[in-house]
């Protein structure tokens, strides 16, 4: 059966999470609220506004919504000053080389992001033509855990959930597609994302058997 190969953005294919991380720090600190690297794992995978609404209650802060647009408004900001200067160069390891090998094999790749902001940084680092779909967050209204992003990207590709492989940074990302009755790969650490059905370090640490299988299986 014809499977879907979906990647997540930040934490994914770019290391863009640590730019989300500093854009918030800034503004927890303005706010006097403590926010760890433990902390910003709740925000991975999820929604611009929802993250700030978890560093609020991180901070017991209330605030009004005139308050929060501007909160939002200048993270925003501040993540894409950090995102100027981006190119190739900041396509995680081994990446390329999974996507080259998808390709090769005339699989179909979608990203599944929740971010506003993922084509430029698809643009920027060159590697917008391997994608047949792109769904983000300008394209759902119900953010991670909820698998509607990747559904929507499965259904793009013309491939039933079940065939669709997910690749995940997140906790958010990963119960996103296990709910969505998809195969999750975790990429990043197995103590933190032991929901996937698969976990690796990152893309070095797979290899192409292991694609061979999720390809004919
Ligand atoms: C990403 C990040 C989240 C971020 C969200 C929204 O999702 O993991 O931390 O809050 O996008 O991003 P933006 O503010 O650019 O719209 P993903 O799904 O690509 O990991
Ligand atoms: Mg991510």
């Amino acid at each position: 059966t014809k499977k879907a190969f979906i990647f997540d953005l930040d934490g994914v294919i770019v290391d863009t999470a640590k730019y989300h991380y500093l854009a918030w720090q800034k503004i927890a600190n303005e706010l006097n609220i403590e926010f760890t690297l433990e902390h910003n794992e709740l925000l991975k995978g999820v929604s611009r506004v929802r993250s700030l609404d978890i560093i609020l209650e991180l901070g017991k802060v209330e605030a009004s919504q005139e308050d929060k647009n501007r909160w939002l408004v200048q993270k925003n900001e501040d993540y894409l000053s950090y995102l100027v200067d981006m190119n190739e160069n900041e396509i995680l390891p081994g990446v390329f080389t999974i996507l080259k090998f998808l390709k090769e094999n005339k699989q179909p790749i979608a990203l599944g992001s929740a971010s506003k902001n993922a084509r430029p940084i698809l643009e920027k680092t060159g590697i917008i033509s391997y994608f047949d779909a792109i769904v983000d967050g300008n394209d759902v209204s119900n953010a991670k855990p909820d698998p509607e992003v990747f559904l929507i990207a499965a259904k793009l590709l013309g491939t039933k959930p079940e065939d669709a492989i997910v690749f995940e940074d997140s906790v958010a990302g990963v119960q996103a597609a296990n709910i969505g009755n998809m195969t999750s790969v975790g990429i990043g650490e197995a103590a933190i994302l032991h929901e996937a059905k698969y976990i690796f370090e990152d893309f070095t640490k797979i290899d192409s058997n292991f694609i061979e299988k999720l390809i004919n299986n």
